[in-house]
């Protein structure tokens, strides 16, 4: 089923492309008003209790690093819970073939599928490069595409907390004052959760030379954590030779391509158990 999948997103074609990203649409807002099994979902908000979950970080359009991972850890030859931390296309060559096959994984594996968001997924705020709506012309010669992804891009989540592990795209909001900021964040959180980056230290918080959102420092990690009731934060959007790590190892970053940045290593996490040692769940490749 995987093969057949990674052959056709190969191949993807104009039709099959929309009604993917239709049925994704409409999985995820069944998710949304009707819930998900073993999951509590608040709005933007997943609340799950997993011990065998992978967890993705940015693909940017790098087909053979999302094949790489797939083919590792076959989705459908487990139970397993994918998570992806969002910015899927943009820079990479292969942006649309990732976009196809994450979303036909999405079709066809529903809620062991969940798909976060990233600020490649957040147009309102403009940014370089932002290649989608070419590349999607590019290869379909027709608008519809991009205009039927963009209506997927408000359906992602912001945030999936398992156990005592809180995921997310970029970074903590400086300004977090309880869980539900992350379910209903208004603009400037969402700006924040998409943008942050940790910073080591760093007291409080600076602009951040991204143009959009801060860094952040250890006490507004230890902080968000606190009342969050977490231990710790797996997040993505800092390019990064596989990992790193901020903040005494509060903040794990993981970088899952390779490809548009050319680095020589990539990263996924596979926890089977969420209060171990983290680092030694780390897969490189
Ligand atoms: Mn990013």
């Amino acid at each position: 089923m995987l093969k057949e999948l990674i052959e056709e997103a190969n191949n993807t074609n104009l039709y099959t492309f929309l009604r993917l990203v239709r049925d994704s649409k409409e999985i995820i807002r069944n998710e949304r008003d009707y819930g998900m099994k073993n999951a509590r979902i608040n709005n933007a908000l997943v609340e799950i209790d997993s011990n065998d979950m992978i967890v993705i970080g940015d693909i940017h359009g790098d087909f053979d690093a999302l094949v790489r991972i797939l083919i590792d850890s076959d989705p459908f030859t487990s139970d397993t819970i994918f998570v992806f931390l969002g910015d899927y296309g943009d820079r990479g060559l292969k942006s649309v073939e990732v976009y196809h096959l994450i979303l036909s994984l999405k079709v066809k594996l529903g809620n062991r599928i969940i798909l976060l968001r990233g600020n490649h997924e957040y147009p309102n705020l403009p940014f370089m490069p932002y290649d989608m709506p070419s590349m999607l012309y590019n290869k379909f010669n027709d608008e519809r595409a991009y205009n039927e992804l963009k209506g997927l891009f408000d359906l992602l989540y912001n945030a999936l907390i398992n156990k005592k592990i809180l995921m997310l795209h970029g970074g903590l909001p400086i300004t977090l004052t309880s869980k539900l900021d992350l379910a209903l964040a208004d603009n400037d959180i969402l700006e924040q959760i998409l943008w942050n980056d940790p910073k080591d230290g760093l007291k409080g918080f600076i602009p951040s030379f991204r143009g959009y959102g801060y860094f952040f420092g250890k006490d507004i990690t230890l902080n968000a954590i606190n009342l969050l009731n977490c231990s710790r934060v797996i997040r993505s959007h800092e390019a990064c030779n596989g990992y790193k790590t901020n903040h005494d190892g509060l903040i794990l970053t993981i970088f899952s391509c390779k490809e548009p940045y050319g680095n020589r290593y990539a990263s996924y996490i596979k926890i089977d158990e969420p209060n171990e040692d983290i680092i030694n769940k780390i897969k490189i490749f």
